[in-house]
């Protein structure tokens, strides 16, 4: 397997997290979007959104977006799993990954933020106001379901999809400036979760395309 992506994007780290959670080795190709290769005609063949990540398995097939990658491996490799076994709480799961990949992180994209910067004339007070007005609040939203679903972790007591899904927006979150501080149950299982080896290896400084210092 190849996993294309970039060490910042939030969404590759998702994927990386499953992968580390589920002991896949995989070759990285590193899709550098400060340089706008995402839109090069080669990656584009792969994934016509523009969008890092994409999955090239061993066959050939190319599979995008972090969520269906997900799903893809638990399908593929279904130990260790990274779903509940209960059916309401595997819904729920499924629930808490879509609101944080559909409803909260969207707004942090760098092509989202750079048509407000060029085409909207948002300052950085306007892009700040904007993002906790999106993105904080469908975070708010979360760490109301994770009442709910919680135990150690997002859905229970294992590492679910959710997890997958929260680390990278609490990490992506924080960079921009969202604030983060009042969502006491997501900080908990954010501390929790980045103390695993998996998450650790996953992590953005980690990988071989970080920019360091
Ligand atoms: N829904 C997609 C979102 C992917 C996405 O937003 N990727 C961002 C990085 S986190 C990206 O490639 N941005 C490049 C751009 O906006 O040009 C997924 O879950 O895979």
């Amino acid at each position: 397997m190849k996993l294309f992506g970039y060490w910042r994007s939030s969404a590759t780290y998702r994927v990386r997290i499953a992968l580390a959670l589920k002991t896949l080795d995989y070759a990285y190709e590193p899709v550098n979007l400060l340089k706008g290769e995402q839109k090069s005609g080669a990656y584009l063949a792969r994934n016509p959104l523009g969008l890092v990540p994409a999955l090239e398995i061993d066959n050939g097939a190319v599979i995008t977006q972090s969520l269906a990658i997900m799903e893809y491996l638990e399908e593929v490799h279904p130990s260790p799993t990274l779903l509940p076994a209960d059916p309401v709480l595997r819904a729920k799961a499924r629930a808490i990954a879509a609101s944080i990949a559909c409803e909260a992180q969207p707004f942090m994209n760098l092509g989202v933020q750079t048509y407000l910067k060029t085409e909207g004339n948002f300052d950085d007070v306007a892009l700040k106001n904007w993002l906790e007005a999106r993105t904080g609040a469908a975070m708010a939203a979360v760490e109301k379901m994770l009442a709910e679903t919680a135990g150690d972790f997002c859905a229970g007591d294992a590492p679910t999809i959710a997890d997958c899904c929260l680390v990278p927006q609490m990490f992506g979150a924080m960079r921009f400036g969202v604030d983060v501080s009042g969502l006491r149950r997501m900080n908990e299982i954010y501390e929790r979760c980045s103390k695993l080896p998996a998450f650790e290896k996953a992590h953005p400084m980690n990988q071989p395309d970080a920019v360091k210092g």
